[in-house]
């Protein structure tokens, strides 16, 4: 790749090396970098949420300011529909999935998108980075016909592109679509993304953590033994250090690049999990396993997991893999099931 490729240029290219390639995957992608520079504008005007009005108030000229999450929700729906590049559409924010129509027929394109808006919305107020995460399938009823549950509960492992979008100190746009993945920065005053971090790759080894360590009496005995075994090793003097902004997008991206593990396990208060296996844990599994990193639930691989409901969660745990093989391996001196 040559130097300072714009991922226009990225995504073009890479078109290329699929032989018989319609486009229509390179139209949807770029149709997600649209939607993520139009949601960064905004993110990065919360700050000045004293000035415009807070969401959910109205601001000075009478206008109802929207609440961010619902905000990026409509402008990725906005964005996907107008194009007409999908046939159906998934998101954390809406019950249901929606099916994609022109001129009041189901559409003829083959790809679903299924995302979470806007991650970590909770960081918003106090100018903490969030994200949007993304995934894409191919339909597997046949195209022309209103899309189905069906299409949407498909295996991660069946997943043709995934990536998110950290709304952080810069704004990257890093994605997969199955050789690999790669990171571009936008650049702000151009509106263009840069790849910046082509390649990457989780260290194998890693000395991060990040959970909820308050929500530590609740945990199942494994990831508690797993601590523990963390702890011993700092004793030992073994380096090891936590981190946890509560943003996966952003947890997630530090850890890929200075290695660590990401755990969200189930627990008395969220007994199944709390992140979403379709918009969350399928597609930061499959970023994972694209540089060399490792996602379960701590009994299996997260790809592998057939969903059973749109909304379904799971516990997760992504990362480096001598790490996620190390808290798999506590997790797994208990049953599945056992009650702790
Ligand atoms: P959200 O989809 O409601 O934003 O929840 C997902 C977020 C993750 O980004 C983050 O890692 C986690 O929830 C934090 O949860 P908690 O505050 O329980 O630690
Ligand atoms: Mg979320």
């Amino acid at each position: 790749m040559k130097k300072h490729s714009t991922l226009g240029e990225f995504i073009i290219n890479n078109q290329k090396e699929f032989q018989g390639s319609s486009g229509e995957l390179s139209r949807l992608l770029n149709a997600i970098r649209l939607a993520a520079k139009v949601v960064n504008h905004e993110v990065n005007k919360a700050g000045l949420v004293n000035i415009l009005g807070a969401a959910g108030e109205t601001n000075i000229q009478g206008e109802d300011q929207q609440k961010l999450d619902v905000y990026a929700n409509e402008k990725f729906m906005q964005t996907l529909i107008n194009r007409e590049i999908v046939c159906g559409i998934a998101s954390e924010e809406e019950d249901d999935f929606v099916i994609i129509k022109s001129n009041n027929e189901a559409n003829k394109n083959k790809y679903i998108v299924l995302m979470d808006p806007l991650d970590g919305s909770s960081n918003i107020d106090v100018n903490v980075s969030v994200g949007t995460i993304f995934s894409i399938y191919e339909r597997i009823t046949p195209i022309g016909k209103p899309v189905t549950i069906e299409d949407f509960l498909q295996c991660g492992n069946k997943q043709v592109a995934a990536g998110y979008v950290v709304y952080g100190t810069s704004t990257m746009l890093v994605y997969t679509t199955g050789s690999g993945v790669n990171g571009f920065t936008l650049n702000p005053a151009l509106g263009t993304y840069y790849l910046s971090h082509p390649k990457m790759k989780f260290p194998r080894k890693g000395n991060i953590y990040s959970i909820n360590e308050a929500n530590y009496i609740h945990f199942p005995q494994g990831v508690k033994d797993y601590l523990k075994y963390i702890q011993k090793e700092v004793e030992k003097g073994n380096q090891y250090t936590s981190r946890y902004i509560g943003s996966l997008v952003s947890d997630f991206h530090r850890n890929m690049i200075k290695g660590g593990i990401y755990i969200y396990p189930t627990s008395l208060k969220n007994p199944k999990g709390k992140l979403r296996l379709l918009y969350e844990c399928n597609p930061m599994a499959f970023l994972a396993e694209q540089a060399n990193g490792m996602a379960t639930d701590g009994y299996q691989r997260i790809l592998d997991i057939k969903p059973t409901e749109l909304h379904q969660r799971v516990p997760f745990f992504c990362g480096s893999p001598s790490m996620v093989e190390k808290s798999d391996y506590f997790m797994q001196q208990y049953p599945e099931d056992a009650d702790y």
